[in-house]
């Protein structure tokens, strides 16, 4: 039983030019982990549930939770000192770590502190999720805005945190995607799913079909295709939707299945955001053997242009993706994106 501490010990002893650092801020990841999770499994009993009244960026009225979870991340980022930088969902702005110790760092942080939070009043899991890039700026310097607006294959290491019924940290550094549950009693992380491998095909799939009549035209004729019967591929499949990001992609992980935020005719950039949210998203499963797009491209392929960017996000196992992207591609992306409702 390897814990996650001594597995990235492990990995950057497969380094041997590293200094540590990428160690290290993985450990303050860890610990912010642990930090969150232990409020998330009492928050109905402290004043940490329900909203803060106040709407961020995204226009999304702020759970206690969020804003909890993000200072603990940044506070825990700020100490371990391995960041000159930090984007979240709940900041408005990068937020700049400018003495000169956090100048003289290499690396940025972009995370969704807590994703799918609304969860949190009705127990249903929720996660963290965070991208790690090395600066593209001069070190010793302040960071800047093209730091984090880097496309996602620079990433150096993504990863999730689940707040399920056990509390797991997935993450990879390109080498693989590799899950570690908690023990609560110990509060320690062992590795249990070591190079995770989606599988080829699923017969699950989530996407919030309230949305059905806003749906591009691909996405339509996908669904229907998923709830044709045809045994011969476990057709009609599931429909799996929590409402959490974290939660459905894990699962899919897990069984195979196809994640599907697309745009519709009123958010023609679908709700996703592209930096903190589908890149490092796309990264593990795409470590995993899935495949992540906006439904032509590669998410990991497209440049950013602003922090809170949004983009459509399918993501899953390769022969559903291939499946969904034949039938958009039957459809101009005018004709996919802004169907009248
Ligand atoms: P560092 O000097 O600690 O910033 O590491 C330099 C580079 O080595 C990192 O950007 C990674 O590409 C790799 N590396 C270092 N430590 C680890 C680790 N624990 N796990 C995976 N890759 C690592
Ligand atoms: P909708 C949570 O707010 C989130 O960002 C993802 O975790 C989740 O998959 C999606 O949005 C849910 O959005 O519009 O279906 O409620």
């Amino acid at each position: 039983m390897i814990t996650l501490s001594e597995y990235i010990i492990k990995k950057q002893h497969e380094f041997p030019e590293a200094t540590g650092e990428l160690t290290s801020l993985l450990g303050s990841i860890q610990l912010a982990a642990k930090v969150v999770n232990r409020e998330i499994n009492k928050a109905g009993l402290v004043d940490i549930i329900g909203t803060t009244g106040v709407e961020n960026v995204q226009g999304e009225v702020q759970q206690k939770m969020d804003l909890y979870a993000n200072d603990v991340f940044k506070s825990a980022l700020k100490a371990r000192g391995e960041v000159c930088g930090v984007a979240s969902e709940e900041e408005d702005e990068f937020v700049t770590f400018d003495d000169q110790e956090g100048m003289n760092n290499k690396y940025v942080v972009l995370m969704d502190p807590l994703d799918g939070s609304s969860n949190i009043d009705v127990n249903v899991s929720v996660g963290t999720i965070f991208s790690i890039y090395r600066r593209v700026s001069k070190i010793g310097e302040k960071v800047i805005l093209d730091d984090f607006l880097q496309t996602g294959d620079k990433q150096v290491a993504a990863g999730y945190v689940i707040y399920g019924s056990s509390t797991m940290l997935v993450y990879t550094t390109g080498f693989g995607t590799h899950g570690f549950t908690c023990d609560p009693s110990l509060g320690v992380f062992y590795l249990s799913h070591e190079n995770m491998q989606i599988p080829d095909d699923g017969a699950m799939y989530s996407i919030n079909e309230g949305n059905y009549l806003k749906f591009p035209l691909g996405v339509k004729k996908y669904l229907k295709y998923c709830q044709e019967i045809d045994s011969a591929t476990k057709r009609p499949y599931t429909s799996r939707y929590i409402g959490s990001l974290v939660s459905d992609v894990h699962r899919n992980l897990l069984k195979g299945g196809i994640y599907i935020y697309p745009s519709t005719a009123s958010s023609p950039q679908g709700k996703l955001r592209i930096l903190y949210e589908c890149n490092p998203m796309a990264f593990l499963v795409e470590q995993a053997g899935g495949r992540a797009t906006d439904g032509f491209r590669r998410i990991m392929e497209i440049d950013p242009t602003e922090l809170h960017q949004r983009v459509p996000f399918f993501c899953g196992s390769p022969n559903m993706m291939d499946k969904v992207e034949e039938m958009m591609a039957e459809f101009s992306p005018e004709a996919n994106y802004f169907q009248p409702v």
